[in-house]
């Protein structure tokens, strides 16, 4: 395929309810969509950067700047075989990997759609049916949590993993287990604690809990190891794996049992894929992490989640849970099961609601070779 042209879309969308983690609490998401164009198709990805540089040093404006001034520049008028080919394009231009992510996972909804083959089918992916859980913010009581975890169980996931930080952690983990003592539970603290709490992170082991997530610095590996060895829940490294190396060091020196792998985090499937491939060969078991995304990233996580290591369910969750409406159709859903059936249409197989995304984007961009 021939890239003749990228758009760019920042399209607004209110999240049905807040988000809280222990940097902050979000109304609402600013997406930046980005649709590659070649040979007749369009291709789409969404790049996962927030509208402030929080979760990690990326965000909005130097996502589309960073795409405008270099990504697009690289790439556009190339012929490309396959979505892959593209990562070397960029690979000159350091970081941006959720800008670059936006790009390639465009490319490979393209490359699908031209070979009218399923996306999770192009990237190797082997399971039909994906295992769902839910990630959960911090509330305004312990009351308002319990309420939610009630109704998401109810809906049948999988899996639940609360937000943690210092003060919103033990007591709410306490009254969590005696309620539901059998539940699969998790918990992530993006990065709130420091290794002199090694007593207090501790305490978490009464929990009986499948893992912890990035309790430590979020450009940490070396630490994580030391804290490992004095937790028996086992670490989960989310934020500190920027690609496969970050996940051979970080197995290597015994810092995570378990890899959150972000699509976007680590700069596109190519490299999700190499971060899956590492940890099986280590039998470090992998899950599919989530940003709040709408339709068109939640279902490329999808189809990443379809890929065989990915045996932990995955803060892969319906539509409804983010958006009154969502941008693509049908909305993604889950079953009674906690689980999500796999499309077998070409593509991500749901439909891009294209004139809601206009009706929704207040700036579009079109770059061309030479513009
Ligand atoms: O750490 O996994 C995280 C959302 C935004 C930024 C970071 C994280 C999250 C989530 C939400 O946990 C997962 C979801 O999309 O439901
Ligand atoms: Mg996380």
């Amino acid at each position: 395929m021939k890239i003749e042209a990228i758009t760019l879309r920042e399209v607004r969308m209110p999240l049905v309810h807040f988000f809280e983690t222990s940097f902050g609490r979000v109304y609402h998401r600013q997406l930046l969509l980005v649709t590659v164009h070649g040979d007749g198709i369009d291709g789409w990805g969404e790049c996962v950067a927030d509208a402030a540089p929080f979760y990690s040093s990326e965000w909005f404006d130097s996502a589309w700047i960073t795409i405008q001034r270099y990504l697009a520049p690289a790439v556009l008028g190339h012929e490309l075989t396959a979505a892959h080919e593209i990562v070397p394009l960029m690979a000159n231009i350091r970081g941006h990997r959720m800008a670059k992510a936006a790009i390639e996972n465009a490319l490979w909804d393209a490359e699908a759609r031209q070979r009218n083959q399923p996306l999770w089918k192009l990237l190797g992916g082997t399971r039909t049916e994906i295992s769902c859980g839910v990630s959960i913010g911090i509330q305004d009581s312990v009351e308002h949590l319990l309420e939610r975890i009630q109704i998401e169980l109810a809906a049948g996931y999988r899996r639940i993993k609360v937000k943690v930080k210092p003060g919103w952690d033990i007591n709410v983990l306490e009254r969590i287990r005696s309620r539901w003592p059998g539940i699969t539970l998790s918990c992530d603290a993006n990065s709130a604690y420091t290794l002199d709490q090694v007593e207090h992170l501790r305490e978490f082991d009464q929990f009986n809990l499948l893992m912890i997530e990035q309790p430590l610095w979020n450009d940490d590996i070396y630490y994580h190891s030391r804290l490992q060895k004095q937790l028996r829940t086992s670490i989960c490294l989310d934020e500190s794996i920027h690609h496969a190396r970050d996940a051979a060091q970080a197995v290597e020196t015994e810092a995570c049992r378990i890899v959150n792998i972000k699509v976007g985090r680590v700069g596109g499937f190519t490299e999700a894929k190499k971060v899956h491939d590492v940890c099986a060969a280590h039998q470090i078991p992998v899950w599919c992490g989530g940003m709040l995304e709408s339709g068109i990233g939640r279902s490329h996580n999808i189809a990443l989640s379809t890929l065989d290591n990915f045996s932990l369910p995955g803060d892969v969750s319906a539509s409804k849970r983010y958006w009154q409406e969502d941008i693509i159709e049908p909305d993604v859903e889950v079953t009674p099961q906690g689980t999500i059936v796999v499309r077998d249409e070409p593509g991500t197989g749901y439909r891009i609601r294209k004139d809601l995304i206009e009706k929704l984007a207040p700036r579009k961009e079109i770059i061309k070779p030479g513009s």
